[in-house]
């Protein structure tokens, strides 16, 4: 198994994606150098289908040698371990005597993905700026949310049509406020920098911070009724202390190189696997209830947004936490690792409709 500072690390993402700005935050703070591959915001992305044959739909992915990591939950956590805590790459994860830290690491990343907290964020879109990105944008997102806008359907129908976005904004206003409430009371009413009384910047602010980040930084997305910085001034402030804190890394670590979607896929189908393969575990349960066996064709895809884009493979490797499967494109093969959590796998021949 190669040593990962040794090989090469490319990110496939677009500027204003939050959950790409939360990658690129965790990789800068963490000093670890990394390739970039710009993507578009909508589909198609030739780059990682014909050139990769990955299928999922979602943004960022990253590359770390030969295999490819497919959502930020599985990333983060993958580059903790890829990249244990070193002079080199300054740890960010909780220490290992702060078992209670790592348990608010895994609830504050449950709170802003499967909590809904990055949901409502997205339902304070101002209106008029997801209308200036037109009705091939609006489609776009509701193909991620599963809705087939063939035919005549109106945009409208879209969750992100200007109409559905501000139907949704009160609700989605008041949600937010709940959460920054929480943290303005709790963990940041003495007064403290960091979420959890660390020195610096940890994962558990990085896990929180860059939703609410995102919304701070785009006009007319934040309630300012509800949730301002005269309201919750220690949340405000402990975002902007966060955002001066990147700011100094990144001044200490190469400006990441940009690569075309030809040449990123070459420098992956090149470079040697980060990780070896491990058994599939037949007393795993969904190992059973599936019949699945290492080797075999099989399909995943993600279970919330974008499942209606599902890869095929064959199954690599299947532990705990995540499924592995080696696809490939025009470049080549490569590994496609997904997390367990969050994706569903079954064999390919399976009906998969009723498999959400
Ligand atoms: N659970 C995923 C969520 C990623 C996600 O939803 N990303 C957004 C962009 S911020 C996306 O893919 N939007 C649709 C698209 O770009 O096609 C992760 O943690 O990576």
């Amino acid at each position: 198994m190669a040593e990962a500072s040794n090989l090469p690390i490319v990110l496939y993402h677009y500027v204003h994606s939050p959950y790409s700005r939360r990658l690129v935050w965790y990789l800068t703070l963490r000093q670890i150098p990394y390739k970039q591959c710009f993507q578009p915001n909508v589909l198609p992305r030739p780059d990682l289908k014909e050139k990769l044959g990955i299928a999922y739909r979602r943004i960022p992915l990253l590359s770390v040698g030969r295999d490819v990591y497919l959502d930020t939950r599985l990333i983060i956590a993958k580059l903790e371990t890829l990249f244990p805590a070193s002079a080199a790459h300054p740890g960010l994860g909780a220490a290992a005597d702060r078992p209670e830290h790592r348990l608010v690491e895994a609830l504050l990343s449950r709170l802003a993905t499967d909590g809904g907290f990055f949901l409502r964020a997205s339902q304070l879109l101002p209106p008029q700026l997801v209308a200036q990105r037109g009705s091939r944008f609006v489609r776009d997102r509701a193909d991620l949310v599963g809705i087939n806008m063939a035919g005549e359907v109106g945009d409208a129908a879209s969750p992100f049509s200007a109409e559905s976005l501000a139907a949704r904004r009160p609700e989605a206003a008041a949600e937010l406020r709940q959460v920054v409430e929480l943290l303005e009371t709790t963990a940041l009413a003495d007064g403290r920098d960091w979420l959890l009384g660390t020195p610096g910047p940890a994962l558990a602010d990085l896990e929180v911070v860059w939703v609410l980040q995102w919304l701070y930084r785009i006009p007319g997305a934040l309630p300012a009724e509800v949730v301002s910085k005269a309201l919750f001034p220690r949340v405000f402030s402990w975002v902007e202390r966060f955002e001066r804190a990147v700011e100094e890394k990144r001044a200490r670590l190469d400006d990441p190189q940009t690569v075309e979607g030809d040449e990123a896929a070459t420098i992956i189908v090149g470079a040697p696997y980060a990780e070896t393969e491990v058994d599939v575990d037949a007393t795993d349960p969904v190992v059973a209830a599936e019949g699945l066996e290492k080797g075999e064709n099989v399909k995943l895809w993600p279970t919330d947004w974008g499942y209606l884009h599902k890869d095929s493979g064959r199954l690599v490797s299947m532990d705990k936490t995540e499924y592995v499967i080696e696809t490939g494109g025009t470049a080549g093969s490569i590994r496609v690792h997904a997390p367990r959590h969050g994706f569903k796998i079954c064999k390919v021949g399976d009906g998969d409709a009723a498999k959400l």
